[in-house]
């Protein structure tokens, strides 16, 4: 899998107004200690990142895949894991075309993933490259009070252009978040966060092994369809929904070999909690940000709800095959920008109302008449820069899904520790749901319903599907 990170030295070779605030800000002198900032501008999933070659790597762990992310490297120095996580502005696309311009870490948001073992001690140079002061805070760490990142509380902001150092002791096993405690409202409505995951050292009882091991955050932004920047005071009604920054076409599939046992790790830093929810397989809530769930302490369910400031640690096992959508239950977050603010028009007769609207404006669309699910193929002109209402295309036509949705792609042959995307699943002879040939039925049969405008003569227009399928 190609893992385009583009390694380089602090401010060495980094673009004119990067070097212009290091060198305006920060003395090279006092850099030449830190460590690499390592930065990664795909939003493509990146292999695990194992620590070989790392001198001293310390204990072995089965490292996490971050979904349409990566896992920040550290050196190792002096039996302590050093890290660099710079603040800054990225350009995140959420989707393949969508650009959105956010805040994150490292070239990214979220910002990369960091992974360490149970008892490591651990340095997080920061850096602050941001128009204003940040903070990191440690969600759900036991650490020193000092360095738990609430700016004013625990510690000074960090200034523009300055770096702080954190360190503490990772002394508990699970899965983690970070974010700014520091103007929380607007930077994170902008994106920063990333995840944490400390892995135990050696056999746990309550955490098992695992073939697969994912991990994403739930965020929401608010990008008014055409623009490019979220607007950062919008409480719930965001109308980007994503895992990880990403919408669904846009965000990687979850594979597994079938058989495998597979962990996903799920932090929730939106405004509103989300019901994650699995196809084809049971699973348990296995851990929380408070730690790993004692077995039997555990339940089956096909659906958990990650509420705000939350993580949810679920394991199964993938026996069944196939390609099992995996999405937050509520409706509206799988939904593109354009779902939104948008009137209700199902049983609404719009045949007189469309001819006198299509006379004066010709470019008129009736929409939602008999439900929405024409706009999964409806191709209408979108302003530049958005993600359409529903989009993503399966093997038998529009899945009518954006936003917070992807799927779990479950295969025999799928190579161990294969994360790649296997393509759409070949179903078995027989096994799919299909029309059955009903005889006619006196006195039972409804007629179905007129086409909008058919006999009015007016012309109902629906931009052409992309694939060139005539529609009459
Ligand atoms: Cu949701």
């Amino acid at each position: 899998m190609n893992t385009p990170i583009n390694r380089r030295q602090l401010f060495a070779g980094a673009g004119v107004g990067l070097t212009a605030l290091a060198s305006a800000s920060v003395s090279r002198v006092a850099l030449a200690g830190l460590p690499e900032a390592v930065q990664h501008t795909s939003a493509d999933t990146s292999a695990p990142w194992l620590p070989s070659g790392v001198t001293g790597a310390g204990r072995p762990y089965q490292p996490v895949v971050t979904l349409n992310g990566w896992t920040l490297p550290w050196r190792m120095n002096n039996g302590v894991k050093e890290f660099h996580l710079v603040a800054e502005p990225v350009v995140r696309e959420v989707a393949p075309g969508f650009l959105v311009n956010m805040w994150g870490y490292n070239g990214q948001s979220p910002g990369p993933t960091i992974e360490v073992v149970e008892g490591d001690r651990v340095r997080l140079y920061v850096t602050n490259r941001l128009p204003e002061h940040t903070t990191i805070h440690w969600h759900g760490q036991r650490l020193p009070n000092g360095m738990d990142g609430v700016g004013g509380l625990n510690q000074p902001q960090i200034p523009v252009g300055k770096t702080f150092v954190y360190e503490f002791v990772a002394r508990r096993p699970g899965t983690f978040m970070y974010h700014p405690h520091a103007d929380e409202m607007t930077q994170m409505a902008m994106g920063m966060m990333g995840m944490w995951v400390t892995h135990p050292k050696g056999r746990h009882p309550h955490i098992a092994e695992v073939q697969r091991d994912y991990c994403f955050l739930l965020s929401a932004y608010d990008v008014e369809p055409g623009s490019m920047t979220p607007q950062v005071n919008t409480m719930l009604d965001h109308n980007i929904w994503t895992f990880n920054s990403r919408v669904f076409p846009g965000i990687s599939p979850l594979v597994a070999r079938l058989g495998d046992r597979v962990r996903v790790r799920v932090g929730n830093l939106t405004m509103t909690n989300h019901p994650i929810h699995i196809h084809g397989i049971e699973f348990e809530v296995t851990g929380t940000d408070g730690g790993p769930v004692p077995p039997s302490a555990r339940w089956p369910e096909v659906t958990t709800d990650v509420a705000v400031g939350q993580m949810r640690q679920i394991e199964f096992l993938a026996d069944e095959p196939g390609d099992w959508a995996l999405h937050c239950h509520k409706s509206h977050h799988t939904m593109g920008a354009m779902g939104h603010g948008v009137p209700t028009m199902i049983g609404v007769d719009h045949r007189g109302l469309l001819n006198k609207l299509q006379r004066a404006s010709p470019e008129y669309m009736l929409m939602g008449e008999r439900g929405m699910a024409d706009m999964g193929e409806m191709h209408m002109e979108l302003p530049p820069n958005t993600a359409p209402m529903m989009t993503g295309t399966g093997p038998y036509g529009p899945i009518e899904m954006g936003g917070m949705f992807t799927t779990l792609k479950v295969r025999a042959d799928q190579k161990p520790g294969d994360h790649r995307d296997p393509g759409w699943y070949t179903l078995p002879e027989g096994t799919q749901a299909r029309e059955v040939a009903l005889p006619a039925q006196p006195g039972t049969h409804r007629a179905a319903p007129a086409q909008p405008g058919a006999a009015h003569g007016a012309q109902v227009r629906k931009p052409q599907p992309a694939q060139g399928h005539a529609h009459h």
